[in-house]
């Protein structure tokens, strides 16, 4: 398919196509994603010389069928080789499309050897991506809030991009990846924004139909508020009659102009929003509400568990904001309806780089849940600095709330949701490198057994295809361990934050200590940490299931990444390897900065590996890490050598 000018084609550059362009391939169905697969191909074929048949007769090498008796679900698919043919079978259409994409991963050895039947089936039903889009430029977050890549690709300046090609060609790469769901707008809904739901619904429209094709259904964020807002009534109370039939005669309308819309996102009562508390009802009296609005057209509500007082006194140390969620939501188990999802950040706060796994997940098993990641790089480097996040979510998907013989946050969640990382830039996500997150976010949505290494070469292959083995090499020596990386050079031991208050870019370690948004860090001249147990501290570590709730309270067998989130410990506590507190702060911080300069230097090997404009534009960002990492390393060790007195065992200069 062509791309937009002046549009990286990320993980899709017509090379990746080249094997099934050069062969003969039957397509079987006739829909709307039958129909893309075809195009697919046809397109492909006429690049590298194949054909493409409707002719179950005719001879073939690959042949793409859709059979509602497969028995694959809707999005599954069967993959064999036999006979020198190469068959994808399909249940659904969808199944087809990622039967395709699988094909195109797997380039020539999808046309090698005999491969017998290997069923592929999503383990997670939803995958979806929230963006956090506004229309309007908003005068402190910008046209997409927390977006490190530009503008939105839907809007500009207030109105429609109108660049209908370049959503149709994301909505190919979400596909290609395994994404099934897109969030248009922003969770916290402006006043313009709240006008997508009625009077500039076609603009939704507009962006379904270019997504629809490859399997995407469209969600809208909207403002709780919407019957006060845009319907002129006097309350937005959930239990009002009036209110009910607002929503319902809405959704109707939402449905009569786009029948296969997802349904509604909803940020109630966190952060300024509005919501069902302004009522004296809970959560799920607002969410169950929207719920039945949706209800008779298949619609689902995701209402999001991010609540918390963002207005504390810092002074009370009896309040949590780790706590929020849980406080709020497990005791609401059960009394949502079927079509209403929970969405739960991964973990108690907010993003972090290391936080433990929400207890939320564990909390409530009557109801259906989302688990929210965030590709777009907020806390991790807000896309200047390389970290390739699928590490962490491969161990948040792999943890076991219940301990070793119980399931894992991936048999407890319905489905994965991540905050986009994509805009207008170029290379889709400013850094091009970045872009390895945004695909590990479908592929580990669709499969979170899946290797992270793994997934990279993937990324790699599709995205470089002509590269030897000398790029992937240098890709994985940079990018593996990127993540603990920027973890060793900022916030240490799972304290968290430290970040520049606002923008949240760079180091500033007491920048939201003495603030309301409850992130502290609590360092003082003897140590530094959060007690959260339940024998001295907030008490949150209660909130989770055993094992759990005994190891994190446990100073000895309390894991040290996440030692500073559960203890406040002296700085001369020694940790599980024998080094102290503090020194390990200076190690990992004076680590962290060289491997950031290992990174840049790595990164000249792929010279004449990559284009040069994209080579030059990474080796840009990476003096930037360099020197953010750099940063980050004397703030941090100077800060807490000024408190804590205790030089580097080392003798390195610390202050
Ligand atoms: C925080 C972001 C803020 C979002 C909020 C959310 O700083 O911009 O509005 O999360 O998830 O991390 O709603």
């Amino acid at each position: 398919m062509p791309e937009p000018n002046g549009v990286h084609p990320a993980w899709l550059p017509p090379e990746a196509f080249r094997a099934i362009g050069s062969r003969r391939t039957l397509v079987v169905g006739d829909d709307n994603r039958t129909r893309t697969v075809r195009a697919e191909v046809a397109h492909a074929c006429a690049r590298y010389g194949g054909a493409l048949h409707g002719d179950r007769d005719g001879a073939h090498d690959l042949a793409l069928v859709l059979d509602p008796e497969a028995g694959t679900g809707p999005e599954g698919f069967v993959l064999s080789r036999r006979d020198g043919v190469t068959t994808v079978v399909a249940g659904g259409p969808s199944g087809l499309l990622y039967g395709l994409f699988e094909v195109v991963r797997r380039g020539e050895a999808a046309f090698g050897a005999d491969l017998p039947a290997e069923t592929h089936r999503p383990a997670l039903h939803r995958r979806m991506l929230d963006h956090w889009d506004n229309i309007d430029v908003h005068p402190v977050m910008g046209q997409v809030e927390r977006g490190y890549a530009g503008g939105s690709i839907f809007w500009r300046d207030g109105a429609p991009r109108g660049d209908l090609a370049r959503v149709r060609a994301y909505g190919r790469l979400l596909a290609a990846c395994g994404v099934n769901a897109v969030a248009v707008n922003n969770v916290n809904v402006h006043a313009t924004e709240a006008h997508l739901l009625t009077d500039r619904l076609g603009e939704v429209a507009a962006i379904a139909a270019e997504l629809r094709p490859y399997g995407i259904r469209v969600h809208l964020s909207v403002n709780f508020a919407s019957p006060i807002v845009l319907g002129g009534l006097e309350t937005a109370d959930p239990l009002d009659d009036g209110v009910r039939a607002w929503w319902a005669r809405t959704t109707e309308r939402v449905y009569e102009t786009i029948p296969d819309f997802g349904g509604y996102v909803v940020k109630a009562d966190s952060e300024g929003q509005p919501g069902p508390f302004a009522y004296g009802r809970d959560h799920a009296d607002g969410a169950n509400m929207l719920a039945d609005a949706l209800a008779p057209f298949g619609g689902v509500v995701h209402w999001r568990a991010f609540v918390y007082d963002h207005r504390q006194d810092w002074r009370d140390r009896s309040t949590d904001r780790a706590r929020a969620a849980h406080d709020h939501f497990a005791p609401l188990d059960g009394r949502f309806r079927d079509n209403a999802i929970v969405q739960v950040k991964y973990g108690p706060i907010d993003f972090q780089v290391r936080e433990p796994v929400s207890p939320v997940i564990a909390a409530m098993p009557d109801t259906r849940l989302a688990v929210e990641l965030q590709v777009t790089q907020e806390y991790t480097g807000q896309q200047r600095h390389v970290c390739y996040l699928a590490p962490m979510w491969r161990e948040v998907l792999g943890f076991r709330p219940w301990g070793p013989d119980g399931r894992a946050v991936s048999d407890v969640a319905t489905e994965l949701v991540a905050v986009s990382n994509v805009g207008d830039d170029p290379y889709w996500t400013g850094h091009p490198l970045a872009q390895a997150n945004l695909y590990a976010f479908g592929r580990l949505a669709w499969a979170p057994g899946l290797d992270p290494a793994d997934v990279l070469d993937e990324w790699i292959s599709l995205t470089f295809p002509g590269d030897t083995g000398r790029l992937r090499r240098t890709l994985h020596e940079i990018m593996d361990g990127s993540w603990r990386t920027y973890e060793r050079y900022t916030a240490p031991l799972g304290v968290g934050f430290m970040v520049r208050p606002g923008h949240h870019y760079g180091p500033d370690v007491d920048g939201y200590e003495y603030t309301p948004w409850g992130t502290y860090h609590f360092a003082d001249r003897d140590g530094v940490g959060v007690d959260r147990t339940r024998a001295t501290g907030t008490g949150f570590t209660g909130q989770y299931p055993q094992p759990w709730s005994d190891v994190y309270e446990s100073l000895e067998e309390c894991p040290d990444e996440l030692l500073l989130f559960f203890h406040h410990v002296p700085y001369g506590h020694v940790l599980h390897d024998g080094t102290t507190v503090i020194q390990h702060i200076y190690d990992t911080h004076f680590a962290g900065a060289e491997e950031a300069a290992a990174m840049r230097e790595q990164w000249e090997k792929a010279a004449g590996d990559v284009p040069p404009e994209l080579h030059a534009k990474v080796r840009e960002l990476l003096d930037e890490q360099v020197r953010g990492a750099r940063e980050w390393r004397d703030q941090i060790n100077t800060y807490f050598f000024r408190k804590s007195g205790i030089p580097d065992a080392h003798g390195r200069r610390v202050y």
